[in-house]
Order: C-alpha cells, then sequence, then structure tokens
C-alpha cells in the first residue's frame, strides 16, 4: 500500500524547529518560527489566561459538544474585535462567524466553502506570504497565482506592481489579503493604499479573503483593525480568518474564527448553513477550552483590560528590539538597518540571503528563515548583542 508513497518535504519553517532542538550548542537561538517569547525566552501564559483558566477548573463546568460554530459568546467577541463594537455589519446581521482550529483551520473553512460556491476560482497571495497560504488553498483544489507585493529595493511594498497584477485578475478571483503584520516581510500598505485596494477588488469583482493573525501586534487592537474596517464599510462580501495563536499565546489551543461578511441577514442565514456543513464534514465541532478561556477574558471588563495591558507590553517589547537591533547593527558597522524599525509585528525581512542565513546558522547558531526572515518577538537582552554580532560578521 505504502510502498510508492513519497517523503513530503518539511515545513520549511516548522522543519527549522526540528533542526533548531537536535542543536546541542548552549548559545543556539531560534530566530526562525513565528513566536512571541518573553524577555527571558519563555512562551508567556498570560495573566488574563491563566485567571479564566482557573475559573473554568473551579467551575468544572462539563463538556458536552459545542455547537457546531462554536460558542456564540466566543463568535460575537471576535466579531467585535474584527469590525468594531458599534459595527452597522453586526447591527444588520450582516456577519457570519464561526469558531475555527486556529487561523489555519479559519483559512480551511473559508477555503471549503468558496470551492462549493465559485469552484473554478484562482486564489491569488502575496509575493511572498505565509508559506502555509499556497499550500493550504492548493489543498483545497484551487490554483495559486502570486501579486506583486515586497520590493526588495526599497524594503518596501511594490503598491504599482500589486495593483497592476489585482487588476488583471479573473474575476470572482480570491485575493488573500494579510491585514496587518504582513507575514514574513513586516511591511503593511498604508490606508491610502489600502483604500485603492477596496477600489480594485470592487472593480474587478474580486473576492477579498483578508487573514488577521496579529491583531494588536502592530498599534493596538482598534488600529491593525483599520484594513477590515474599511472592506467593512464598502459594501463588499468578504472573508476574515483570525487568530487568537499570537494575541493570547495559545498557540496549541488552535482559538481562531472564520468571518464571512454577507449583503443581508437572509444570506446569513443561508451562508451559515454552508460553513456549518463544511465544518461538520471536517471535525464536526470545535473544542471547548481555549474558546472558553478567550471568550472569559473578552468578555469580562478586568480581564479584558488585563488582556490588553498584556498584549501592548508584547508589542512594546517587539518595538524595542527592533529599535536596538538596528541601533547595534549601526554600531558594529553593519549598515543601515532602519528599515526593520518601520516593519510591523513579529518578523523582519532582514535582507540576509539564503546563504548568509546558512552561515549564520552554521558558524553561530543562529536560526533564521532561509529567505531571510527573522522572528524580532524571539529576540532579548540576552541574545541580541549576539545576533547582532553574528549578522555583522556575516555581512563583513
Ligand atoms: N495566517 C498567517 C499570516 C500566519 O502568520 C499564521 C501563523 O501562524 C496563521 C495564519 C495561522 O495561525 P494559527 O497558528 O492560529 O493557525
Ligand atoms: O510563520 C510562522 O512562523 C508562523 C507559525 O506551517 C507557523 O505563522 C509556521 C508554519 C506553519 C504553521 C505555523
Amino acid at each position: 500500500l505504502f510502498a510508492s508513497v513519497e517523503l513530503a518535504p518539511r515545513d520549511p519553517i516548522l522543519g527549522l524547529n526540528e533542526a533548531f532542538n537536535a542543536d546541542t550548542r548552549a548559545t543556539k537561538v531560534n530566530l526562525g518560527v513565528g513566536v512571541y517569547f518573553t524577555d527571558e525566552g519563555k512562551i508567556p501564559l498570560l495573566r488574563a489566561v491563566k485567571a479564566a483558566e482557573q475559573a473554568r477548573l473551579e467551575a468544572a463546568a462539563p463538556r458536552g459538544y459545542l455547537p457546531i460554530e462554536g460558542i456564540a459568546a466566543y463568535d460575537k467577541a471576535v466579531q467585535e474585535l474584527l469590525f468594531g463594537k458599534d459595527s452597522a455589519l453586526l447591527a444588520d446581521g450582516r456577519v457570519v462567524t464561526a469558531q475555527a482550529l486556529g487561523g489555519t483551520g479559519a483559512l480551511k473553512i473559508g477555503a471549503d466553502f468558496i470551492k462549493r460556491l465559485v469552484p473554478d476560482a484562482t486564489v491569488a497571495i502575496s509575493d511572498p506570504s505565509w508559506e502555509n497560504h499556497r499550500a493550504l488553498f492548493e489543498s483545497a483544489g484551487f490554483p495559486v497565482v502570486n501579486y506583486r507585493y515586497y520590493d526588495a529595493e526599497t524594503h518596501g511594498v511594490n503598491f504599482a506592481g500589486m495593483l497592476a497584477s489585482l487588476a488583471a485578475l479573473p474575476a470572482k478571483s480570491v485575493v488573500v489579503l494579510h491585514a496587518c503584520c504582513h507575514n514574513p516581510t513586516g511591511v503593511d500598505l498604508t490606508t491610502e493604499q489600502w483604500q485603492q485596494v477596496v477600489a480594485v477588488c470592487k472593480e474587478k469583482d474580486l473576492i477579498p479573503f483578508l487573514d488577521m493573525a496579529y491583531q494588536g501586534f502592530a498599534d493596538g487592537i482598534e488600529e491593525d483593525g483599520a484594513a477590515v474596517r474599511l472592506f467593512a464599510d464598502s459594501g463588499l462580501s468578504f472573508f476574515v480568518s483570525s487568530s487568537f495563536s499570537k494575541s493570547f499565546s495559545l498557540y496549541g489551543e488552535r482559538v481562531g474564527a472564520i468571518s464571512i461578511v454577507t449583503q443581508n441577514k437572509d444570506e446569513s442565514a443561508r451562508v451559515l448553513s454552508q460553513v456549518k456543513r463544511v465544518i461538520r464534514t471536517n471535525y464536526s465541532n470545535p473544542p471547548t477550552h481555549g474558546g472558553t478561556v478567550v471568550a472569559t477574558v473578552l468578555n469580562s471588563p478586568e480581564l479584558r483590560a488585563m488582556w490588553e495591558e498584556e498584549l501592548g507590553e508584547m508589542r512594546d517589547r517587539i518595538k524595542l528590539m527592533r529599535t536596538q537591533l538596528v541601533d547595534k547593527l549601526a554600531a558594529l558597522g553593519a549598515g543601515d538597518f532602519g528599515f526593520v524599525k518601520a516593519q510591523r509585528g513579529m518578523f523582519s525581512y532582514s535582507g540576509l540571503s539564503a546563504a548568509q542565513v546558512d552561515v549564520l546558522r552554521e558558524q553561530h547558531g543562529i536560526y533564521a528563515v532561509s529567505t531571510g526572515r527573522i522572528c524580532v518577538a524571539a529576540l532579548n537582552s540576552r541574545n541580541i548583542d549576539a545576533v547582532a554580532s553574528a549578522v555583522a560578521a556575516v555581512l563583513k
């Protein structure tokens, strides 16, 4: 049966973790995977999460099946984070939300639903994008193409190229957009640019699919929702996948959601029924723990305030690491890395080549993705000098 099975390639990012774990050097540093670490180098368990978990343990709640679309209080909280508490769309019943297995699970539910809706659609992802975007949409049966995005020369966005790529897509193509904190580059669009993207989507009859994996990591919860809010105001129907993996530091609990904006309440009811069908045939219904914890935090004024403070601490620490890295590289004569300060979220496209990344790993025990992506959220006061020195050495 399995004689002809070929060995599948490793995930380029998660595969790095395996290599890192096998490295015996005490000074090794993992800047590969997108995970936030504290200054002590640990994945935090947020205080708000701990409090909600304790409350849940004490309540000794039974573990029956959840509704197919998940916990109602969770879905509502997700909608308010994405669209704003006072959103007209929410009041009009134009948003359908289902709890999902992380942001990845949300993307897959959305993809499977679109496959039923527009089976011949093409999916366009940014060049470059999160590795899993292409694989996920291909596995849902779509051809996947790239739209122009990153400009290595300027460390910015090739916006004219992006608009031209989008305008050239066939009608009803799915456009996957990073709502904030672009992975892997850290380079986001400005509000004016977002407005133009909305206009192209409208004019060319494209299906926007916003992926929001890092809300709160750039400027704040509300600020980072700006792109979603622009699409909400546009009158378009669109998709949003969202994740609490990073913002709640709940990577392993798989807490995410798929939200779908429709034209009216009646469409919403029919869309929800189809989304439930997709979920039912994938995993029936979502798990209880992560969703309960997140809903408890978001719906308790005290815990929510605590969470927002903790999220702010994570955001500020990442920014501090950006500034310090840039300053240290400049002091070492490694050149002007000022663009790293302008990048947003966990990642930085450092500009290092694949060959330089190899030297970093082999000679210095510093792990980065071969594209030159580094996870700034894994830098800390103890490893940043070593990282800066190693990068400077590699660039000499
Ligand atoms: N989308 C993007 C852009 C991401 O960077 C990630 C990162 O993990 C995800 C989706 C997946 O999120 P999750 O880990 O919640 O599945
Ligand atoms: O880009 C990252 O590092 C995170 C984590 O298949 C991740 O988004 C990476 C690869 C993957 C799943 C999650």
